[in-house]
């Protein structure tokens, strides 16, 4: 069907028909979307099937990766892109006077995660796949996905997701390989043979029924699986109406809402319920396949690896321990043996807010032979320890998985498996010398570090086709299947066709997004300023206060004197705050208050103006990475685990201004200082500042008139605001000694930024930079991620 163009119209147009009974010109967009959708999966079931049993067949080792986040985005043009279908049905669509972009804006994006950590799920499925690796990803199919953000008056408004809303046509559901879990109730021991045996009584079951989204990865006819589960009523036999109905909307809000809570550890029921919903689904779903197969149980970590994206699956780990005890009927020891052999584990933060831990007061009742086993697992733990550091009550009360009346996820994670990873170096050091460092003397083996990636399928290849289009004019098309390969763009610094070409690419590119942001704000930017772009989550740690503060002082300098030489420039902000953070949203209010301002003071000669994109998602992100020219990751160093944004900035051309936390480190290293902006305190300086004490944000305000000036206009009327509006702001500088050392590191960063605007002037330079940002970022393609997982940690091999 998808063999040529005139094949596919026919089969376009015929399947059109036959679905919707309507001829061509009756029918609309999403029909389009829909008919298109549908014969791609068509066209992919053969290879699904054929993945599946060749894994069967090769008999080698798969891994399971379970994260409670997958931001997917759109699917559509990246699928037709990895199945190299995308000129044939651009062909196709063309001729029939319908234009593959449109209909492309017809997808929801499939907004399953908050961030970081579920889009780097989702990268990762794309690389295991296109890297014939035998992984597929278990996650939760949330009816509603991350909010939908609405700017209205300045202010961030909350609205509900609606990615259901018609249809999915990529997920198939298997109502026959649904399973069951069990909540509440309680736990009957009894002899059986000798043997103590438990039994779950009383138990409320829901079912999970799995819906299953084909992986199709890249010239290849692997398709892996990402199986979703939703969660729905067992049977709905209980004995009156009421019942009934509380029971249908307790079972059915399992898999309502994703949480919108980005590293803060949320502490509700319902969310506890969620993790444990998506493990026991996914384990016994694993197990049943297993036992199709082999065996002997025996054998499990020799075939299975599970990988659990932060603690939020931990409880793979007492669930495997009850399935091999309670059904399997192991030993402790042999169960515990294969649970710890099988487990891996990463952690993406150090935040210690974002730690998890549960009480037992509503741990136990809810899942009562799992509290069962970590308690034991606790217990044997904990006696370990007393064997190696006898007496030593201060430090077994520390690591303890359960201490204080909480059960520590992290903890547990630790314990139960057999390797942890950080996801950029300084990270994973961090993890080793500060954070875990008690687990790391007792279990240095399981330490190591896997630096995150991302496809750069979609965050070149699709995101900017014009500069894919001139990287392989330039060096060929070896970097598509080997990213290092972008290398030989270094030989291309001196070339100034090339740097030519680049520059107006950027161009073209910057006024795409420019009318996209005449679009959605109304407002009008110079497509030849300087794009500096930060979006990200909105977090204190992240620092977009300082970014503002920036362009105030900016701002300020050019009220004095309108004539002052800087390269205009436009900056762009898109960030959503999670609905309780208080502090985040004013954040918001505080840039749209400055864009207001700056934007309409005719006085400044439109020398800046500032954006808050609306509703910041995987799909906006694609147009916003290809226009940047700079790049901002500044967090308080130590603080940001690693950030994949400004990986995605850097293979499209645009500078870092950062400073030394995360992955910005590797990318120095890789790039040179002389082709990035590093600047403020490195994680050292930090940590020690915390450790020691000694920072007081009111000498740095009575000390540098332009930060004072600044900070006093969050408070003196400058905004026009009557209620005070920015005083949680101006406290939290002041009052709360600026955690996040935005004072402290303000001078430092307003110098970078004189740089930057100097170095910008200078074209020449500017492009070659570029090109060696560009020509290095292969290395952070998760395609080399996923290749050291799977060789260092999970020992898979290509199904090749
Ligand atoms: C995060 C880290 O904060 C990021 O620095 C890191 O790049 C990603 C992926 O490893 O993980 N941890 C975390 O909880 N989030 C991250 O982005 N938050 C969200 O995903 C919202």
């Amino acid at each position: 069907m998808f063999t040529n163009k005139e094949a596919f119209k026919t089969y376009f147009l015929q399947k059109l028909e036959m679905t919707y009974g309507k001829t061509f010109e009756d029918s609309t967009s999403s029909d389009h979307f829909q008919i298109l959708g549908h014969m791609i999966r068509e066209y992919v079931s053969t290879n699904w099937i054929n993945t599946n049993e060749a894994y069967r067949r090769n008999q080698g080792k798969q891994v399971y990766y379970l994260s409670i986040e997958f931001l997917l985005g759109r699917l559509l043009y990246h699928n037709l892109i990895n199945l190299g279908i995308e000129k044939v049905v651009t062909e196709g669509l063309n001729e029939l006077g319908i234009n593959l972009r449109d209909i492309e804006e017809i997808e929801h994006d499939a907004g399953l995660g908050n961030g970081g950590l579920g889009r780097l799920a989702a990268c990762f499925l794309d690389s295991l796949a296109t890297l014939n690796l035998p992984g597929h990803g278990f996650g939760i199919r949330y009816k509603h996905g991350l909010f939908e953000q609405r700017i209205v008056d300045g202010y961030q408004i909350e609205l509900p997701e609606q990615w259901l809303k018609h249809g999915q046509v990529w997920e198939v559901r298997k109502e026959d390989l649904a399973v069951d879990i069990q909540f509440w109730g309680n736990i009957d021991m009894y002899e059986k043979d000798g043997k103590l045996q438990f039994r779950h009584l009383n138990a409320e079951t829901v079912t999970a029924v799995p819906h299953d989204v084909p992986v199709i990865g890249y010239d290849t006819t692997t398709v892996n699986t990402l199986r979703l589960w939703n969660a729905e009523p067992a049977s709905l036999l209980a004995k009156d109406v009421n019942d009934i109905m509380r029971y249908k909307r307790e079972t059915e809000k399992i898999s309502e809402f994703l949480y919108p809570d980005d590293a803060n550890d949320e502490g509700k029921i319902l969310r506890l319920k969620q993790q444990y919903f998506l493990v026991s689904s996914s384990l016994q779903s694993i197990i049943k396949n297993y036992k199709q197969q082999y065996k002997d149980i025996r054998n499990f970590h020799q075939h299975i690896s599970i990988h659990i994206n932060d603690t939020h699956p931990v409880l793979a780990i007492p669930e495997l321990m009850r399935i091999l005890l309670d059904n399997e009927e192991l030993s402790w020891e042999e169960a515990w043996e294969i649970t710890k052999n099988t487990i891996s584990y990463t952690n993406h933060t150090t935040l210690s807010e974002a730690l998890e831990k549960w009480p037992i007061y509503l741990f136990q009742p809810l899942l009562p032979r799992i509290y069962m086993i970590i308690q034991e697992i606790n217990e044997r733990f904990c006696n370990e320890l007393w064997d190696k550091h006898p007496g030593d009550f201060h430090k077994i009360e520390n690591m303890a998985i359960i201490a204080h009346g909480m059960v520590k996820m992290a903890h547990l994670a630790l314990v139960g498996s057999y390797s942890v990873n950080g996801v950029a170096e300084i990270h994973t050091e961090i993890l080793k010398k500060r954070e875990m460092s008690d687990f790391y003397q007792v279990f240095p083996e399981k330490f190591n570090n896997k630096t995150n990636g991302i496809t750069h399928r979609r965050w070149l290849i699709k995101a900017n086709p014009k500069l894919t289009q001139l990287v392989t004019d330039t060096i060929g098309s070896e970097w598509i299947y080997q990213p290092d390969q972008l290398n030989k763009l270094l030989l291309f610094q001196q070339d100034n066709g090339f740097l030519q070409q680049l520059a107006s690419i950027k161009q073209e590119n910057k006024i795409h997004l420019a009318e996209i942001i005449k679009e959605s704000n109304g407002i009008t930017v110079d497509p030849t300023s300087i794009f500096d772009v930060q979006v990200k989550r909105l977090h204190a740690y992240k620092r977009q206060l300082l970014n503002v503060l920036h362009i105030m002082h900016l701002y300020n300098r050019l009220k004095e004197n309108p004539t002052l030489d800087i390269t205009p420039r436009t900056f762009i902000f898109g960030a959503k705050a999670s609905p309780g953070y208080y502090y985040a949203k004013k954040i918001i209010k505080l840039i749209n208050a400055v864009a207001d301002k700056v934007n309409n003071d005719k006085t400044i000669q439109d020398k800046i103006k500032v954006v808050f994109l609306e509703n910041y998602r995987v799909s906006l992100a694609e147009h916003i990475f290809p226009a940047a020219d700079v790049s901002e990751q500044i967090s308080t160093a130590s603080k940001e685990a690693s950030g994949t944004g400004n990986m995605k900035f850097m293979m499209n051309g645009a500078l870092t201004v950062g400073t030394l936390d995360g992955a910005n480190i590797e990318m120095r290293d890789l790039v040179g200082d002389d082709n990035i902006f590093i600047f403020g305190m490195n994680a050292d300086e930090v940590l020690d500042l915390y450790q020691h004490g000694g920072y007081r944000s009111t000498e740095y305000y009575h000390h540098d008139k332009r930060i004072k000036e600044v900070v006093d206009q969050l408070k003196n009327g400058f905004f026009h605001d009557t209620n005070n509006e920015f005083d949680p702001i101006f406290d939290s500088l002041l009052i709360e000694n600026d955690q996040y050392f935005v004072l402290k590191d303000f001078h430092s960063y307003e110098n970078i930024h004189q740089v930057v605007d100097q170095t910008y002037k200078n074209q020449q330079k500017w492009l070659q930079m570029c090109t060696v940002n560009i020509a290095k970022s292969g290395h952070f393609s998760s395609d080399r991620t996923i290749k050291e997982y799977a060789d260092e940690i999970w020992k898979i091999k290509s199904n090749f």
